[in-house]
């Protein structure tokens, strides 16, 4: 019998060595090829703003769905398995389409909700820094007038979506997602995400999405967001 496994060997094989290591480690850890990361902090870290018990549901329950679902996905795919999430939400259409949804929604889901964590921080009082801030007074006019925008673009999505600060032809835009809906799927580059789904903020808000989005901006980790700006704009 030849299993899946000699397959991915034979495949990386002809791919040179550095291929081999990569399909050998997918390999080992059978279907798992994306793995659910760490929070990075406590669950009550960011409380009051955001609730202990809503980050853990969160976290363990909805972003390991997406990783679970997503690697169901790649399972029947074995094809993509060695593709970067970054790389496959970017070209959706180079995805057999039998897993394209899947792919989209949790693929999305898994990588949208990897920038939310790191996006979160313990600390008040943390502000955009260097070119951001400056970038940020350019665009938008203060960072009165940004938080305002991402406030008015996330109360708009209907639904279930995000609302994002994006990098899109080397600018910044505030722009919105439905769904799972990664922006690097139409081309920009999310710097900062904020999750409107009722599953990040029914338990504390209930149907209040403002409040939610008010306590939100007070746990925005800018250095993470400043420093992928950096990375970025580059
Ligand atoms: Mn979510």
């Amino acid at each position: 019998m030849f299993s899946r496994r000699d397959a991915l060997k034979t495949i990386a094989l002809s791919t040179g060595a550095f291929s081999l290591a990569l399909h050998e480690s997918v390999a080992q850890v059978g279907a798992e090829v994306h793995k659910l990361p760490t929070l990075g902090y406590d669950y009550d870290a960011v409380e009051p703003f955001i609730d202990a018990e809503t980050m853990k549901l969160h976290h363990d329950k909805h972003h390991a769905t997406y990783v679970a679902k997503l690697n169901q996905a790649i399972e029947k795919e074995p094809s993509i398995a060695s593709r970067p999430i970054e790389d496959l939400l970017k070209n959706l259409d180079s995805v057999p389409e039998s897993v394209r949804n899947d792919i989209r929604n949790h693929g999305g889901g898994h990588y949208n909700h990897c920038l939310l964590w790191q996006s979160l921080r313990k600390k008040e009082g943390d502000a955009p820094s260097g070119a951001l801030a400056k970038a940020i007074e350019s665009t938008f006019g203060s960072q009165n007038a940004l938080e305002e925008k991402l406030q008015a673009v996330a109360l708009k999505v209907f639904g279930s979506g995000w609302a994002w600060l994006t990098l899109r032809d080397g600018k910044l835009e505030v722009e919105a997602t439905p769904n799972q809906d990664c922006p690097l799927s139409t081309g920009s580059t999310p710097l900062l995400g904020i999750d409107v789904w009722e599953h990040a903020y029914y338990l504390k808000y209930q149907n209040r999405r403002v409040e939610y989005l008010k306590a939100f901006q007070q746990v925005i980790n800018w250095s993470f967001v400043s420093e992928r700006f950096n990375q970025f704009k580059a």
